[in-house]
């Protein structure tokens, strides 16, 4: 059940337009730089991320995947948990500063998955996190490091992403489960 629209077309692109000058500016430059974009969502705004960093500092940062699906526990009934599909990154990751983007962070489980395939790869410089939304509810020490926009919800609500590239047009709702 629709509830409200939470970001347009032109706010989503501000949000990604900061975020781009953010992720500049906290590493002084685009210097070892690797952007690795959640799937499904996270890899066209990691994509999006990258042409903005390019058209400000005139370079070109690698952008790859990574591929975390849920995986429904065999012992506990009820309970999924975010597993790594396939943890080969196709961009050297030793040394390198990653910064992980996906479109929502909840839990922290999805992302706490996507640390271990990239860490699977090579010790980074560091890792840092971006995120379009945050609706709270970590039960995961982990926080995001550049946000589009804090949503506080409720778990009976849901966040529904959709970016041209996946499903044709750009905008961001909240919805009732
Ligand atoms: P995405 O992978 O393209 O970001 O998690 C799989 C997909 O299900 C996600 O797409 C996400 O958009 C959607 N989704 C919607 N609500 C939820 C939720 O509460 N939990 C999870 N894990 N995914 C959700
Ligand atoms: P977490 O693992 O932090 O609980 O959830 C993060 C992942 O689940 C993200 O990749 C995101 O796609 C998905 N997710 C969790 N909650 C929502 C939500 O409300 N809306 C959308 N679109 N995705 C969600
Ligand atoms: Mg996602």
């Amino acid at each position: 059940e629709f509830k409200a629209s939470l970001m347009d077309e032109k706010a989503i692109e501000r949000a990604l337009i900061r975020i781009s000058h953010e992720i500049v500016e906290k590493n002084k430059g685009v210097k070892d730089l690797v952007l690795v974009g959640i799937k499904r969502r996270g890899v066209p705004l990691a994509q999006r991320i990258m042409e903005n960093i390019e058209k400000f500092e005139g370079e070109a940062i690698p952008v790859t995947s990574v591929d975390i699906t849920l995986y429904r526990d065999d012992l506990q009934e009820d309970y999924e948990v975010p597993q790594i599909k396939d943890s080969r990154i196709d961009v050297p990751i030793r040394n390198k500063k990653v910064i992980l983007v996906d479109d929502v962070l909840y839990t922290g489980r999805t992302v706490r998955a996507a640390l271990d395939a990239v860490t699977a790869n090579g010790r980074p410089q560091s890792i840092q996190l971006a995120v379009l939304i945050d609706r709270g509810h970590r039960e995961l020490p982990i926080r995001a490091d550049y946000v589009g926009k804090n949503v506080p919800t409720s778990r009976e609500e849901l966040i529904k992403v959709q970016l041209m590239e996946v499903d044709g047009r750009n905008a961001v709702d909240i919805y009732l489960r």
